[in-house]
Formats: structure tokens, sequence, C-alpha cells
């Protein structure tokens, strides 16, 4: 007697789910998704989010549809609180840099530990590795889904008053220095003066002078056209090299179907390769393409010998110790170790 029973509340809640399904969709989606970043289509990052929207668009048949925000547009260009808009569903998803959210997320400072990362491959092996993973958790748990890794590159010094080639040449230099309370301590480590400030307010603050110097990757550095307002001096240190992520808050997540979730994490992840890709471009291997673009400005590139190098990490490492208690000693030997068995 109970087979039949059990049958008929089997088919019974069959037919509950094959009505809730489409009503639910339409009932929920947006005609409209907001996608946050902080630069534009003029760069590798703003590629990589039109790439997503564009791909989301392809493999949705169109259920989804987002329109990017560049500028941080969303939150009046104020990185530092990007994270916590889209936690709060003011940006539908982001493509973001672990440097702008670590105020919110303490572990994406592993990144900007200074000298961490000696090369791509380092990089690689984080993203890929149990690293990543634990950085993708650690994400989540601050209410963001995270899908995919994109990144904005190492990132390299500019000013506008002489050649950097050891510290002593930093000192009391004038730095435009990002969102993390970090850079503010490996700057004053070298002798340096930072002063923190949005990528908005930094372009005119280097163009007016009231600082001398920047930190970005090449392509920001080409991209934004520094070279033309006297950035005229660029080391090459690679002190750090930033990642980008791919996320979604998590309430929009959660109103998609499970099709529609796979198909923007499979866009997302898709994007971020050629967004990774893309922003290498010029930059790796023998394709030193963008770096004869500096120097075609104008632009005085300088490379730091191996002991050179050695003295910026020596002044840094204690910021490296200091930080890496804030973001979890498990978490940095574990990236360490990763880099240490990097193919
Ligand atoms: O503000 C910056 O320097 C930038 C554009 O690289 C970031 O958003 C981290």
């Amino acid at each position: 007697m109970r087979k039949p029973l059990f049958t008929l509340a089997a088919l019974a809640i069959g037919a509950a789910f094959a009505i809730a399904g489409p009503a639910h969709a339409q009932q929920k989606y947006q005609p409209e998704y907001r996608l946050s970043t902080v630069l534009g289509t003029a760069f590798p990052w703003g590629k990589g989010g039109e790439r997503w929207a564009e791909l989301v668009k392809e493999k949705t048949q169109g259920r989804i549809n987002i329109k990017m925000y560049p500028g941080t547009s969303l939150v009046a260009g104020d990185q530092t609180r990007e994270f916590t808009a889209i936690r709060q569903g003011v940006i539908d998803l982001a493509v973001g840099s672990s440097i702008n959210w670590s105020p919110q997320v303490k572990e994406l400072n592993l990144f900007s530990l200074p000298f961490l990362q000696p090369d791509y491959r380092s990089a690689d092996a984080l993203m890929a590795g149990e690293t990543g993973k634990l950085i993708f958790k650690a994400i989540e748990k601050n209410g963001v889904v995270p899908l995919a890794w994109g990144e904005n590159g190492f990132r390299e010094i500019s000013n506008s008053k002489r050649e950097i080639k050891t510290p002593a040449d930093m000192k009391g230099m004038k730095f435009r220095v990002v969102g993390s309370p970090l850079f503010n301590d490996t700057f004053t480590a070298l002798g340096a003066n930072p002063t923190q400030m949005s990528w908005a307010d930094a372009q005119p603050a280097l163009a007016s002078g009231a600082v001398d110097g920047q930190e970005n990757p090449i392509s920001v550095f080409l991209g934004a056209k520094i070279s033309a307002v006297g950035q005229k001096y660029l080391t090459q240190w690679g002190y750090m090299n930033d990642p980008l992520i791919f996320v979604v808050n998590r309430k929009v997540w959660e109103s998609w179907s499970k099709e529609d979730q796979e198909a923007v994490r499979a866009a997302a992840i898709q994007a971020g390769k050629e967004e990774i890709a893309l922003a290498r471009k010029g930059l790796s291997g023998t394709d030193n393409a963008l770096w004869k673009e500096v120097e075609a400005l104008g632009v005085k590139v300088t490379r730091p010998g191996p002991a050179e190098l050695e003295e910026f990490k020596k002044l840094t490492r204690p910021v490296y110790d200091k930080w890496s208690k804030t973001i979890g000693v498990d978490l940095v030997k574990k990236a360490e170790a990763e880099i240490a068995a990097r193919k």
C-alpha cells in the first residue's frame, strides 16, 4: 500500500518543480546586472569584464544581461568600498583586484607581500593551487561567490624625479599608493613618503606634482598614458603581482538556475584565461613589445640587479613578517611552498 503513495508523492513533487522552475526563473531574473571594474576597456582588466559579459550573454542565450560600470563608478570611484558594495548587492558582479578587497578580506593581502612572487609561474602556482582555493574560501566566507582568476599584473614603480636603483633613491619621495595599509608600510620601510588614494585621484595628483610617483602594471602605465604627466622613470622591480577575481553577489547567484550558474562560471573561467594572456602580452617570454613601447615614450627603464633587489627585500622583510600574521601564517607558508614547487 505504501509504494503507490510514495510514487504519487514523488510525482507531485516533480510536478511542483516543473511548474516552479521556469516561473521562478522569470520572476527573479533582473533585466540587467551591474558589473563593477576599476579600469575600462583600454586595459586588459576592462577587456576581461567586457568579455565575461559577452560570454555570459552567449552561454545563457540572453537570460543574463550584464552591463559593465568601469571606474568603480557604482561606489563613486572608491575602490576600497567595492567589496562591501558587492556583498550588500549595490554591485551584482565584479572583476576586482586583490588589493582593493583586502581591507575586507584580510587573506587577500597575501599577494601584496613584498617579493613573495618572483615570476608569472609563481602567480600561476598560487592561483591554481591550494592557496587559490583557500583564498576563494575566504571570499566565500565574506559573503561573495568567487568564480575565476584574472590578472592586473606585476606592479612596477614610476616617478618624475630620478632613476630608482636602490631604496636610497626613494628617500623622501612622495608616492601614491593603493588601498591596503600594507602598501603604506612597504613604502615607509623603503624610506619613501606614501599617500593612499584612489586611482581616480591618483591621476590628477601625478599631473599636478602633488605626488612624485606611483606603482602599477605596465599595461596601466601605458593605458593611462601617465608618462605624459611627467612619469619619466620606471623601475622593473616586480615586487608584487596583483591578481583579479571574478565574483558574483551571493543572492544574485542563488537566484539563478543551476544551469545558468554553471554558464556564468564557465564564462568567467574563459574570460579570466583570456584576460591573463592579454595582461602578460608584450611583457613575458620573448615578447617585450610593451617595454619597447615604454622606452619609445622617452621613459628611462631601470632594472635593479640581484644585489640591489636584495636591498629592497631586506628593508621590506619586517613588513612581510608583520603582515603574515594578519594574513595567517599557515596560508603564507602554503603559498611559499607552492611557489618553491612551481613548474
Ligand atoms: O588603483 C590602482 O592602482 C589599480 C587600478 O591598479 C587598482 O585598482 C589596484
